[in-house]
């Protein structure tokens, strides 16, 4: 018989309630032995003393028998009082019971392996608990809630049918005529598939964005006001700014909010080719580096300067900010700001918040695995179009729309299309707090 495992549920044991949870064949049996009295009907959450090694602890108490339980194995879960001395102590007459203590991710692996949660399900609840941001957590929940999951079954129902349809005329080969009507229809049918594919890889990219914080990099010459738009965008006086050219000679990072997302904002060495210090000069060598890793470059130069002599090579998403706007106008086009006041900050946030949003469609929590299966589904279909444009052997474009299939399955782990290895379960259970 399977072990019946317990817990501690609630993240932190020093809370004011603390969450046991059991669950397992035996999990009803187990919590009778601790508690006094019966155990509470199904789903009702009652009040109940445990009698522990020396006293007696109150707690509130709920069973869920199989298969309606998060596990799909019956669970009993303990609410007692927090702090680690008292958690302990029941979790000593739970052991004591005869239950055995759980392993990171086990509660949620027993969830996937009763098929109460996909593969994926299970990932989006690791990635909700370690959501740092709203922004995360809000598409991690998504993922929970299966709306990933419904997708894949939809497309691999539809590419399952597609293959049966092209498995069907492998007898009939010689019937070259039928095949030849039917042909441009399963190109344009593996087309749509594609289409919606790469839709998912795109909005998995912006997934990622969403999830990570976006390296946004201050450069431009000397004296533009880059740190007094740092301080300015920070909220306070994090980087020194002074009138003298070349006063930023590290670069300096702090995180900082831009909306629902997160940002670690770089003010850097001004960059200037006329010839600085020795320690200037080191500072202009990491300034490069900076932007040459940046997400986004904000490229800052003041009203009351001609334009910038030296400007590198910029990449990614370049804003481009005139700041002391007070002084006057001379770049337009260009983003005004004036750090000092403030004015024009929002337009600054406005413009960094793009990087996340892209063109607009949704994101969606796309970890790596899940974006590296779906682009070995693109591949395989890609390669079945190729091979129907060729009039290569039916045989061979079934196996590439099967191939697709199980790529997009094992997303969700399921055993019908090849079970997923253990090595990749144990990889992405072991990533989970005992508890889970
Ligand atoms: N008038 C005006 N002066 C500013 C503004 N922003 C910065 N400064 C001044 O410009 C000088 C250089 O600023 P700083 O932030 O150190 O520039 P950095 O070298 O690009 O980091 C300082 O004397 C700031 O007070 C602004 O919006 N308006
Ligand atoms: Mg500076």
């Amino acid at each position: 018989m399977r072990a019946t495992i317990v817990g501690i549920a609630t993240g932190t044991p020093d809370g004011g309630v603390a969450v046991l949870r059991l669950s397992g064949p035996a999990a009803q049996a187990v919590a009778k032995e601790v508690i006094a009295g019966e155990l509470p009907p199904p789903r009702r959450l009652l009040r109940r003393s445990l009698i522990l090694a020396n006293s007696q602890e109150d707690a509130l108490v709920v069973s869920m028998p199989a298969p309606r339980s998060f596990t799909g194995e019956d669970v009993v879960e303990l609410h007692v009082h927090g702090g680690r001395g008292n958690v302990q102590e029941v979790m000593a007459a739970l052991l004591a019971a005869g239950a055995t203590a759980a392993g990171p991710g086990e509660f949620t692996r027993r969830a996937f392996e009763h098929g109460r949660l996909g593969l994926e399900q299970a990932e989006g609840l690791a990635a909700l608990i370690g959501a740092q941001t709203a922004a995360a957590a809000a598409q991690a929940r998504r993922l929970v809630a299966g709306e990933l999951g419904r997708r894949i079954d939809a497309i691999c129902e539809a590419i399952g049918e597609l293959r049966a349809e092209v498995e069907a005329n492998l007898d009939f080969s010689e019937e070259e005529e039928r095949i030849a009507e039917d042909l441009p229809r399963w190109q344009v049918t593996i087309l749509v598939f594609l289409e919606e594919l790469g839709g998912w890889l795109r909005r998995f990219e912006s997934g990622r964005r969403a999830r990570e914080a976006a390296r946004v990099v201050l450069a431009g010459p000397p004296n533009a006001g880059k740190s007094s738009l740092f301080n300015a965008l920070l909220g306070h006086e994090r980087a020194i700014v002074a009138p003298l050219p070349g006063t930023t000679r590290d670069y300096v990072e702090a995180r900082v909010a831009i909306g629902e997302y997160e940002a670690v904002l770089v003010d850097t060495a001004g960059l200037r080719a006329e010839e600085a210090d020795p320690v200037e000069a080191a500072g202009i060598v990491r300034s490069r580096e900076q932007v040459a890793a940046a997400d986004v470059v904000i490229w800052v130069e003041g009203a009351d300067a001609p334009p910038a002599r030296e400007r590198p090579a910029l990449h990614g998403l370049v804003i481009e900010v005139e700041n002391k706007r007070d002084l006057g106008e001379s770049r337009p086009g260009w983003l005004g700001v004036c750090s000092s006041s403030g004015d024009g900050l929002e337009g600054v946030v406005e413009a960094i918040r793009r990087w996340f949003v892209g063109d607009g469609e949704e994101p969606w929590i796309g970890l790596a695995r899940h974006y590296e299966r779906a682009s070995e589904a693109v591949a395989a279909l890609t390669t079945a179009a190729r091979e129907l444009e060729a009039a290569a052997p039916l045989e061979i474009v079934a196996f590439q729309l099967a191939v697709a299939e199980r790529r997009l399955a094992e997303i969700r782990g399921l055993s019908a299309a090849g079970p997923v290895g253990e090595e990749v379960l144990a990889r992405i259970f072991a990533r989970f707090c005992i508890g889970k």
